[in-house]
């Protein structure tokens, strides 16, 4: 028993040593300094503050879906989606200010990757960020601009009218050589009262290898050699 005591601790170390390593190529990239490509469905591009982002203007765009489709990508496994989500004045969140909430989503060829609502205006309003809402979370009551990554980044300044900006990265389950990202705002009033923007795009296609290094080979031998030495020892004080 004393054995397998140190057996079993010194092969999880063997197994646990880096044995899934991940390989990550960016297949798509913008920050938007050089304007946007009809990989967009609009692709209109503003600045604010100096910061030049997606947008049908510095106010940003208002209720409708942004499309990214991107094609040809190398085989993978899984797909890595990071961007900034800029929200812009007063949206409201969960409501009630503006008369009702401003969802807002991003799928992945048809499939929710979050699903939420965010809020610059205060007064009666809350907004679900950083829970999803749903069907796919419970939803929230959180303060305007919670989990923000930045407030005022478009020099809008942090008050009702002011800016947030929210950081994402999601991996998720992905083999198609294509990829159609839709960014979607169901907000209820036009730019210039709120609306939203994009930035720092960048997709990756994501592969996972079982596969140990050299040096990880090692770590696997040298710890199978302790740990046999050890049944050894251990046979031979029991036996003496
Ligand atoms: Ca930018
Ligand atoms: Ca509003
Ligand atoms: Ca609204």
């Amino acid at each position: 028993m004393k054995a397998l005591k140190i057996m079993i601790p010194l092969l999880l170390v063997a197994l646990g040593v880096g044995v899934v390593s991940v390989q990550a190529a960016v297949v798509y990239s913008n920050d938007f300094s050089g304007g946007a490509g009809g990989e967009w469905s609009t692709p209109q591009t503003a600045t604010a503050n100096g910061e030049n982002f997606l947008g049908a203007s510095a106010s940003g765009f208002g209720n409708m879906t942004n499309t990214l489709s991107l094609s040809s990508l190398p085989s993978h496994e899984a797909i890595s989606i990071s961007f900034d989500l800029y929200v812009i004045n007063s949206m409201d969140g969960n409501g009630p200010e503006g008369g009702a909430g401003d969802p807002w989503q991003l799928t992945a060829d048809g499939t929710s990757v979050i699903y939420t609502n965010f809020a610059n205006y205060t007064g009666l309003n809350s907004q679900a960020y950083p829970n999803e809402l749903p069907p796919y979370g419970s939803g929230g009551s959180f303060a305007p601009r919670t989990g923000a990554y930045a407030n005022g980044h478009l020099g809008y300044g942090s008050g009702d009218f002011g800016d947030a900006t929210y950081r994402f990265s999601f991996t998720i389950p992905h083999t198609a050589a294509t990829l159609t990202l839709n960014y979607i705002s169901s907000q209820n009033q036009s730019p210039g009262d709120e609306g939203w923007g994009l930035d720092n795009v960048v997709v990756q296609t994501v592969n996972y290898s079982s596969i140990p290094t050299l040096s990880e080979w090692g770590i696997v031998f040298m710890s199978l050699l302790l740990a046999g030495s050890g049944l050894w020892m251990m046979r031979r004080r029991q036996m003496s």
